[in-house]
């Protein structure tokens, strides 16, 4: 009975479950430093994480006064995706701007 539980139909069964589970979830951060301009994060806020102005601005300064700010929470390929653009964008305009991301 042992060996009919390791058939293929039953190694189907469990990779389909596999597949339906849901995505795991990573927090994008930003991270605060002395010299990328409040205007640029803002800027970035709408554009790459897709804010409105004043919750652009919130977070902006969430960052600048605790060092860390919440940008949101996407599957991990989006999440790596976001902080790649960040770094990007930010270095195309002469500023050391950091975005992180962890495990929800
Ligand atoms: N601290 C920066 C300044 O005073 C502003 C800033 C905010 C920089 C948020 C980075 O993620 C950041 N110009």
């Amino acid at each position: 009975m042992a060996d009919t539980n390791r058939q293929a139909g039953e190694q189907v069964l469990e990779r389909t479950r596999e597949q339906l589970k849901k995505p795991e979830l990573f927090k994008v951060l930003l991270l605060n430093d002395d010299y990328t301009t409040m205007d640029f994060v803002v800027e970035i806020l709408e554009s790459v994480f897709h804010k409105q102005p004043a919750e652009a601005f919130r977070i902006m300064m969430m960052v600048h006064t605790q060092g860390k700010g919440l940008c949101g929470v996407y599957p991990f390929e989006v999440a790596e995706t976001k902080v790649a653009s960040v770094v990007e964008r930010a270095r195309e305009n002469g500023f050391p701007l950091r975005a992180t991301m962890e495990p929800e």
